[in-house]
């Protein structure tokens, strides 16, 4: 049945929570037939990860989704039938007052944050009253197992994945002007938070004798890189060189086609949570840095998600990964040997993934889940 969302973001400092909204109301409109109006406070960051928006545009429509930049102070409008105050970003007070004078009050969910954490599935979709008006507003949080409330996945995204071949990569890369692969090229992505370990994984790799190829975004990490390396590795604006290590540093892609480089990469670093779920779709190898939070409550989550991800893995294979992802987080320091022995277990690791994503596809898809549990309650 179609109903009216009303999805609200603010962008704090990255894509993240801009990143999981577009994707959700890209979702909602196109496998779901809602009729989405998204809220956004930020279009100029909008519009890095989605180039068809047009940042200056008060309303728009993209992809049957009506975009509106969130003013404040908010401009009034009938409340949607389903109402999602994305990671706790707080509806407009004349918003909600209009929600509470509806006959039928919204749906109202927040969307919380991904988490492995145990914790999740117990207070997953669990209603809580408004302090003051008469209105509920569910927590619904993402999650890796059964009783949580999924992850992003789009309907045909693994049948699409799995018709990547060569042909439709060699494509992408030109199409991106990216080079072809070299024989035994070891090529990885990176996008990480500039407190990762970056000079000394570049150290690393950059004494490695097998032809390696970074594919960077532009912005603070690539200019780090850039910083350390010789000025003579320069090749021109995007590339860098030295010895076996090239550096292609590269413009911010639209969504659907950064989960393409990650499907052309053999290892893939990753952030946050929205790159850190598309790794895990497109099944390589990946290496997470998790979103610093003060007082370390990021490693909490961190060391939760290793235990769930490890758990069927060998013993060997888990003190590999985890040894890998703690010196990438700052726990311990990463040198050549823990590079190495994670370079010696890239096929398990790889062969694991398909057991992984297997397991993860048993879950009913994030939409899915809004959807249903919305419908229910209408
Ligand atoms: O940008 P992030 O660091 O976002 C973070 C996290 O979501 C974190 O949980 C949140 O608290 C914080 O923001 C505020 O990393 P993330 O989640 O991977 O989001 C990046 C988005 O950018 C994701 O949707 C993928 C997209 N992206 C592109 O579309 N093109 C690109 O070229 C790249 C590198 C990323």
């Amino acid at each position: 049945m179609q109903r009216r969302w009303d999805i609200f973001c603010t962008v704090i400092d990255n894509f993240g929570d801009m990143g999981v909204c577009w994707r959700l109301a890209r979702q909602l409109a196109s496998e779901h037939h809602q009729t989405v109006r998204l809220w956004v406070d930020d279009l100029n960051s909008f519009a890095v990860i989605a180039p068809a928006i047009n940042p200056n545009a008060s309303r728009q429509i993209v992809h049957d989704i009506e975009i509106f930049f969130w003013h404040k102070p908010f401009a009034a409008v009938e409340p949607a039938e389903v109402v999602i105050e994305a990671f706790a970003c707080e509806l407009p007070e004349s918003y909600v007052i209009a929600m509470l004078k509806k006959n039928k009050p919204p749906v109202w969910i927040n969307l919380e944050y991904l988490s492995a954490e145990p914790w999740v599935a117990e207070y997953h979709a669990i209603p809580s009253p408004h302090p003051r008006f008469a209105l509920t507003k569910t927590c619904f949080f993402p999650g890796f197992v059964e009783g949580t409330g999924g992850l992003l996945r789009e309907k045909k995204l693994i049948t699409q994945r799995q018709a990547f071949n060569a042909s439709a990569e060699r494509e992408f890369l030109q199409r991106k002007g990216l080079p072809d692969r070299e024989p035994d090229e070891l090529r990885m992505s990176l996008f990480c938070y500039d407190s990762a370990p970056i000079e000394k994984l570049i150290q690393i790799l950059s004494q490695t004798k097998v032809p390696i190829l970074i594919i960077v975004p532009q912005g603070k990490v690539a200019d780090k890189i850039a910083d350390m390396l010789d000025p003579t590795s320069f090749h021109n604006n995007a590339l860098l060189k030295c010895g076996y290590l090239t550096i292609h540093v590269i413009p911010f892609m639209e969504q659907t086609d950064y989960d393409r480089l990650l499907w052309c990469c053999d290892i893939n670093f990753v952030r946050g949570e929205d790159s850190f779920v598309r790794a895990q779709w497109a099944g390589s190898p990946f290496i997470w840095n998790i979103y610093p939070q003060t007082e370390g409550v990021h490693w909490k989550k961190l060391h939760a998600f290793m235990d769930l991800y490890c758990s069927n893995m060998t013993i060997e294979l888990a003190v590999v990964l985890r040894e890998m992802w703690s010196c990438w987080n700052g726990i311990g320091e990463i040198n050549h040997g823990v590079w190495m022995n994670f370079i010696s277990v890239l096929g398990s690791l790889q062969h694991y993934n398909g057991r992984w994503r297997a397991q993860l596809l048993k879950q009913n898809d994030l939409a899915s889940n809004l959807v249903q549990f919305s419908m229910n309650q209408l």
